[in-house]
């Protein structure tokens, strides 16, 4: 049986990072196989770009010529992916096309123009997509400082990741007031229905 494809997604500051490594010591303990994979990856040559891109001010791109770099590197990955799934390993995606699309819809783009470059790219079984029933990120304090990282930016990916909710394999969970302990329960028992079961062939965007 193939492993399920789960991605986690949400704005930034949302706990999505803390929640995947919960998820993996969850799968670790239940002797469950497993693998993470960190959109942007960063640790390719093309993800040392995007790398150099989020983190240097200095450094130019077009918005459409960066759009284009973050889908090729999960392009670049993606047979790796379809093996790992195929020989049964449960595959947690931490950022995914979702946030491919909403980052750069947010700066402007056309958002079909977004999503068309990923056409093709499997669609995972679920998405937990994290966020704030009040738009407390935003007055959150601590944003660090890559590109992204501005209040008022979040505040429009925020909206833009709504055109996603329509979709089957959407699941929003509010973190509002939960410890992380309970967002983990959360995300564990939505997951738990995705261990057996699973169609033999992926969704494709
Ligand atoms: N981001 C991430 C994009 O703009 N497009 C993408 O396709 C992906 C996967 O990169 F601000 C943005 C989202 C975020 C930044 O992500 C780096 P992490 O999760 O903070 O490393």
């Amino acid at each position: 049986m193939r492993g399920a494809l789960i991605a986690i997604e949400g704005l930034d500051r949302t706990g999505k990072t803390t929640q995947t490594e919960r998820l993996l010591v969850k799968l670790k303990e239940l002797n469950i196989k497993h693998k993470l994979v960190k959109f942007p990856k960063r640790d390719t040559q093309i993800g040392n770009l995007i790398n150099t891109y989020l983190t240097e001010k200095s450094f130019q791109l077009s918005d459409q010529a960066a759009h284009l770099l973050f889908s090729a590197n999960r392009w670049e990955i993606i047979d790796e992916i379809k093996k790992e799934l195929q020989g049964g390993t449960v595959v947690i995606l931490d950022r995914y096309v979702y946030s491919g699309v909403a980052y750069s819809a947010a700066k402007g783009l056309d958002f079909q123009w977004c999503l068309n470059p990923d056409v093709g790219l499997p669609k995972p079984d679920l998405t937990v997509f994290l966020q704030f029933k009040q738009s407390e990120n935003a007055s959150r304090t601590g944003f660090g400082d890559e590109r992204y990282e501005v209040a008022e930016f979040q505040e429009k990916v925020k909206l833009l990741f709504e055109n996603f909710s329509t979709n089957s394999e959407w699941s929003p969970l509010y973190v509002d007031g939960l410890t992380i302990d309970q967002v983990h329960e959360e995300i564990w028992s939505l997951f738990k229905q995705y261990l057996e079961g699973l169609d033999e062939d992926l969704q494709v965007f």
